[in-house]
């Protein structure tokens, strides 16, 4: 995208910007991110990102959520008189009209936030330390968030991390096999429907309310908290997802993204290993900022999440495989066969290490 129409997006929030730079930034599957530097160098700098409207169907709802919900944080810091507030929240800007978003020519909807200054995000998590902290970064969020009323929320991407409506559209994808890509993977397709019944009880017990339905992050990857440079949490970012869910969600999804010491799209099996000194770190450090809302319940299935997220994502990339690589920016052609097949083994160094796992958390 030309620097010059990026530009003109930008000055179409109400924040006088002197842009000196605009490039892309980040490494997130879904959203186009730009940083803007600027100028005199001190000050503040930015960034336009575009939300992906084809996944985010309501992004104006989205935006709404994303206020609401920064509001009602930025509020709780201010009571407890924390400093520096617009590093520990996201500063969305609005546009002239009041919305938190633009369109361009094209219909696309751009939003405009505070680039947190002195900061930094991981792709992999570095060590055990960062991992405690994280995790207590991630449950504090949902603690502040507890009191928010979740009808005040809508489902930015509906049904997302529900198991039973995940299985049926895996099983429609392979019915219609649209790119012609079913072939050659039945033994795959057998390892996500023989654990099915198991893996859709999360979302049963969701709907017989023997698992409290919170207001969630769904969306924990290692990369969506912020930094500072001794390595404290500053802020949770990428808040498109932030929605009615489960507080399970968001322990599973962390663990699927730093649990395993390869990287996610890893092609050689056999570097997919269970990060048992990482894991620990992270279940102790959550549960010390969770541990006072959670149920036990809750508890009980933090190891059992951990799987069903894993299975849940081998079924979300492989869906998007059959279906003709829609959904996740691909780096190759393949790619999301990759992240399937790394996310199952993945899923299996979990169920190898389920005591192990569960022992940890009922320690603390
Ligand atoms: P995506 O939804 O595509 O993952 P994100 O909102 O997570 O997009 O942004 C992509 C990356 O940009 C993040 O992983 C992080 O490195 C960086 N980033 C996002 N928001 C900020 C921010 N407010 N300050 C600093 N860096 C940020
Ligand atoms: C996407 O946006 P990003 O890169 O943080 C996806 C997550 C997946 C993840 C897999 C809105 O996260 O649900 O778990 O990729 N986000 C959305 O890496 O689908
Ligand atoms: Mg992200």
């Amino acid at each position: 995208m030309k620097t010059s129409t990026l530009s003109e997006l930008a000055t179409q929030f109400t924040v006088d910007i002197i842009i000196d730079t605009i490039k892309p930034f980040g490494n997130g599957y879904i959203n186009d991110t730009y940083l803007i530097t600027t100028m005199p160098s001190s000050a503040p700098n930015y960034i336009l990102q575009r939300k992906n409207h084809k996944i985010f169907k309501n992004v104006a709802g989205m935006m709404d959520n994303i206020r609401i919900t920064t509001d009602h944080i930025r509020k709780q810091l201010i009571a407890v008189g924390t400093t520096e507030i617009e590093r520990k929240v996201m500063t969305y800007y609005s546009a002239k009209n009041g919305n938190l978003f633009i369109n361009d020519d094209e219909g696309n909807f751009w939003t405009l936030f505070l680039f947190i200054a002195d900061s930094k995000s991981v792709e992999s998590i570095e060590n055990p330390a960062q991992a405690y902290s994280a995790a207590r970064a991630f449950g504090h969020f949902q603690k502040q968030l507890a009191d928010l009323p979740g009808e005040k929320l809508i489902e930015t991407i509906p049904n997302f991390h529900n198991g039973i409506s995940r299985l049926n559209d895996f099983k429609i994808a392979i019915k219609e096999d649209k790119a012609g890509r079913v072939k050659d993977h039945q033994d795959l397709i057998e390892k996500i429907l023989n654990r099915s019944e198991q893996m859709t009880s999360l979302q049963r017990g969701l709907e017989n309310k023997t698992l409290p339905l919170r207001i969630t992050h769904n969306d924990t990857k290692i990369n969506n908290i912020l930094f500072d440079k001794n390595n404290e949490p500053l802020c949770v970012i990428d808040l498109d997802t932030v929605m009615p869910g489960s507080a399970l969600y968001d322990f599973g999804d962390a663990i699927r993204s730093i649990g395993n010491k390869a990287p996610e799209d890893e092609p050689d099996l056999s570097k997919i290993i269970f990060n048992t000194e990482i894991y620990t770190a992270f279940a102790q450090g959550y549960l010390s900022s969770a541990r006072d809302f959670l149920t036990s319940e809750e508890v009980n299935n933090l190891a059992f999440s951990c799987r069903y997220m894993a299975w849940e994502q081998t079924m979300r990339f492989f869906t998007d495989f059959i279906n003709g690589d829609l959904y996740y920016k691909t780096a190759y052609p393949g790619h999301n066969l990759v992240r399937t097949k790394a996310q199952m083994r993945y899923l299996e160094v979990l169920e190898e290490n389920r005591e192990q796992m569960e022992e940890i958390v009922a320690k603390g």
